[in-house]
């Protein structure tokens, strides 16, 4: 067969993909994009032997039954089904449990990034199917964004999606901004990224525009590579306190905007008198802050000045928010913004996570990308995402989140399709536990990931390159005509078709497939794209072409300055909070009474940090930062991600001082553990961690040395053996992966 080539988009870029005989060749990056990520080649492993075959069954189960040796789940061998036989059994199953315990027994969130495209979306398909046939239990926000999603409303009034749509756009910051204050950077290897795909990767060029036009970056990290900038080390998930300090300092010395804060917001006094001790006899000075962070007092107070003098931006990491207490630093920062007034000017005021994905901050939105209708889902019963765990632990139990008291659903079957729990929750050992409590989990899944190593029945499903399917990116105004590069892999099928075959032997077929296939699919869906863009090739023509690229350089107007309306007019533009305007201290939230979320940015201590007692026998911070040679845990067999392990494990990165101390040099495998686990990971030793702090990114595949041992060690190094699974407060929920306090050894000799 000759080689063919066809275009695909994935949550990391657009590529053009070379086949032949079933196997991606070569894989090249699009010709525009300016700096295109690596992690494409990544591709070419796509039929890696790590693809499950056929469909599978657990033995327990097939021979007892629903619920049958649950407790071998991870540790039984699986049994090879024909496909008919595999629809059946979970068609059957799917049925006796909505009928015996109503459909808010199943649980569907299925939370996971999935693959690019937007018709073939794993999530999209897996609840329509699931609408179609009664509802589902489903889960709220992301892990990514759990507690900003819950603060930001309460704060600016808009949700966390809006902000981020009018984040003031960084050619404004190019142009404008002459003082640039991040915490937790602007990480390069993130803004690789985004949730769909993107043409151009464009973040590195305006940040190297910022600097030519003599833009100074200071960067709050306990990683240096967070951004090229002056770094300022500080002891992780302090910086609420440093953003107190420094708003202490700016009032202290009476450079605050009163004319802002009179005019923009309510709760300035409760704020300042917070921030001046008078609640709690601390003034958060700058001394104060510095005591808790380690950074300097006078880096603080220098920098306090510096700000209120020059026009100044304030970037905070999504990092910041996924730790205890992660509503507070998100508060602290746009309270900061304000206390300095330049909220709504060119190049001032606050942005919630420059580079965190590609397009944070940059593109026009101008394209209306169309999506799989999900139909409407009859159960009313949810879960914050992140508390998976405790939702199968605790049926009936009741919890907390934004105001609402909800209990948990006594869950009966879990059905994922498009993530991998087993890579993205914390506490895995807990995990596995709380997997035990279901009696049937289904797994739809390309590959044998934890998650499908322990389910009950997993069914192999396509990747993007064996399929037909529509990519787009609203940001960067590019469509992909996504053509099936390869066959299915194995006896692997499409999602949709898996769907569809569940919901043909349950009777809503129509319902699900509406009468079509997949090119009748997309077909419909660039209809409603080619409705709302007039004048666009028509689909033959499109798929003929491969890519559409409307990007023309957009005029100024549609450069955005974040809350630039609100500011021009406070009335007219008013936000949507219960005052209007910006709520540095909030009734609702006081309404609530949590103790873990007070009414106003507040320094609370994390449950596990530098300053706390626990670091006497756990003494390093560890961060499980989003790793830079893969997306997550996909495609981490592939080249790029193999090429960045250390002796055979996921690199830890570690400062040589703490290094030293313990007889670890470069290169050496390591165990690094805590009360909740251990894995074995390999170290790397650089001055670009600050000392007391380790590095060891998510995504290595949860890989128990001994599965009938939980809490034994796990191999690979992923680093959710060791995270606590807390959510943020009551507020959010959310999840706190970097609080997490570890010890690391040299390995012992196995
Ligand atoms: N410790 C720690 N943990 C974290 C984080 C952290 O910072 N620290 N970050 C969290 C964050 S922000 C996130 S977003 C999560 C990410 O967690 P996930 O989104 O769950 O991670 P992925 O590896 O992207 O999982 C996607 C899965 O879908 C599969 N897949 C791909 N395409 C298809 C398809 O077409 N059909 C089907 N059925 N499956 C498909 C892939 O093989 C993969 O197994 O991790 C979270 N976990
Ligand atoms: N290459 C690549 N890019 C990705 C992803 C991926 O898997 N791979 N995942 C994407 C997803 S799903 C998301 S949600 C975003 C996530 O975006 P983020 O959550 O912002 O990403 P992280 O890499 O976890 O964290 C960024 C940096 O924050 C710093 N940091 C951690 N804790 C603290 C702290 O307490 N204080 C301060 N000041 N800094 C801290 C760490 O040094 C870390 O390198 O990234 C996206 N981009
Ligand atoms: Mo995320």
């Amino acid at each position: 067969m000759p080689a063919t080539r066809t275009m695909t988009m994935t949550h990391w870029g657009v590529y053009e993909v070379e086949a032949e005989d079933g196997r991606i060749t070569a894989v090249r990056p699009w010709s525009e994009d300016p700096d295109p990520s690596p992690i494409g080649q990544a591709l070419k492993a796509v039929d890696h032997p790590r693809r499950v075959g056929r469909p599978m069954v657990r033995e327990g189960w097939l021979e007892e039954g629903p619920g049958g040796r649950r407790e071998r789940r991870g540790c039984e061998r699986f049994v090879e089904v024909s496909w008919d036989r595999a629809l059946d059994l979970v068609a059957g199953e799917l049925d006796r449990v909505r009928r015996d315990h109503g459909n808010e027994a199943i649980f569907a969130g299925s939370y996971g990034w999935a693959s690019a495209g937007r018709f073939h979306h794993a999530l999209s398909q897996l609840h329509r199917f699931m609408n179609a046939i009664g509802g589902y239990t489903r889960s709220v926000n992301t892990y990514s964004l759990a507690a900003a999603e819950v603060i930001v409303p309460h704060v600016v009034g808009h949700g966390y999606s809006w902000v981020q749509r009018e984040a003031t756009s960084l050619p404004v910051v190019a142009r404008n901004t002459e003082l640039l204050v991040t915490f937790g950077g602007i990480p390069h290897k993130n803004a690789q990224v985004e949730a769909g795909g993107v043409g151009r990767h464009v973040v590195s060029s305006w940040l190297r525009e910022a600097r030519a036009n003599g833009c100074r970056m200071v960067n709050f990290s306990p990683l240096k590579s967070d951004l090229v900038a002056e770094w300022v080390p500080l002891r992780p998930n302090t910086d609420t306190a440093v953003m107190l300090g420094l708003a202490h300092t700016v009032i202290a010395e009476d450079l605050h905007d009163r004319t802002f804060l009179d005019r923009y917001t309510v709760g300035f006094d409760p704020l300042r008198a917070y921030l001046a001790g008078e609640s709690d006899g601390q003034p958060k000075d700058a001394d104060w802050a510095s005591s808790v962070s380690g950074v300097p007092a006078e880096t603080i107070r220098d920098l306090a000045r510096q700000m209120a003098r020059q026009r100044s931006m304030i970037n905070v990491s999504w990092s910041l928010q996924r730790a205890d207490h992660g509503e507070q630093p998100y508060w602290a920062a746009m309270a900061l913004a304000a206390v300095l007034g330049q909220i709504g000017l060119p190049g001032g005021g606050f942005t919630l996570g420059y580079g965190a994905v590609g397009t944070v901050g940059n593109g026009t939105n101008r394209l209306k990308l169309p999506a799989l209708p999900r139909l409407q889902n009859p159960v009313d019963r949810l879960i914050p995402v992140a508390r998976i765990a405790d939702l199968l632990l605790k049926p009936g139990e009741p919890f907390d989140y934004d105001g609402r008291r909800l209990t948990y659903p006594d869950i009966r079957l879990v059905y994922w399709a498009g993530g991998n729990p087993f890579h993205h929750h914390q506490d895995l050992n807990r995990l596995v536990e709380a997997w035990r409590q279901p009696e049937t989990i289904v797994v739809n899944e390309p590959f044998w990931t934890a998650t499908a190593r322990y389910a009950d029945i997993v069914l192999p499903a396509t990747t993007a390159l064996e399929r037909n399917d529509i990519g787009g990116s609203s940001q960067d105004e590019v469509v992909v005509a996504m053509r099936r590069a390869i066959p299915p892999v194995g006896e692997s099928r499409n999602d949709y078709d898996i769907f569809s075959g569940l919901a043909e032997r349950l009777g809503v077929s129509e319902v699900f497939t509406d009468g079509r296939g997949e090119m009748d699919w997309l077909r419909y869906l660039y209809g409603s794209l080619l409705e709302k863009n007039p004048g666009i090739p028509e689909f033959d023509a499109f798929w003929e072409q491969g890519l559409l690229d409307f990007r023309a350089e957009p005029p100024d107007s549609a450069y955005r300055i974040l809350l630039s309306d609100f500011r021009t007019d406070p009335e007219g533009h008013a936000l949507p909070t219960p005052s209007g305007r910006i709520e540095l201290f909030s009734e609702t939230i006081a309404g609530f009474g949590y103790d873990d979320c007070p009414p106003h940015p507040t320094w609370m201590e994390p449950a596990e940090w530098l300053g706390g007692t626990l670091a006497g026998r756990f003494p390093l911070h560890l961060i499980s930062n989003q790793p830079a040679t893969r997306l997550h845990s996909q495609l981490e067999h592939g080249e790029p991600s193999q090429k960045a392990k250390v002796a055979g494990h996921e690199a830890i990165q570690l400062n040589p001082e703490d290094a030293a101390a313990r007889n670890i040099t470069d290169g050496d495998v390591v165990r690094v553990f805590n009360d909740r686990g251990q894995c074995l990971a390999g170290a790397r030793v650089t001055a670009a961690v600050m000392p007391g702090v380790a590095v060891l990114p998510t995504g290595a595949p949860f890989d128990p040395a001994d599965p009938e041992q939980p809490g034994g060690l796990e191999r690979s190094g992923n680093p959710n053996v060791l995270t606590r699974d807390r959510g943020t407060s009551r507020l959010a929920q959310g999840p706190t992966a970097q609080t997490c306090l570890v010890e690391i050894e040299p390995a012992p000799a196995i």
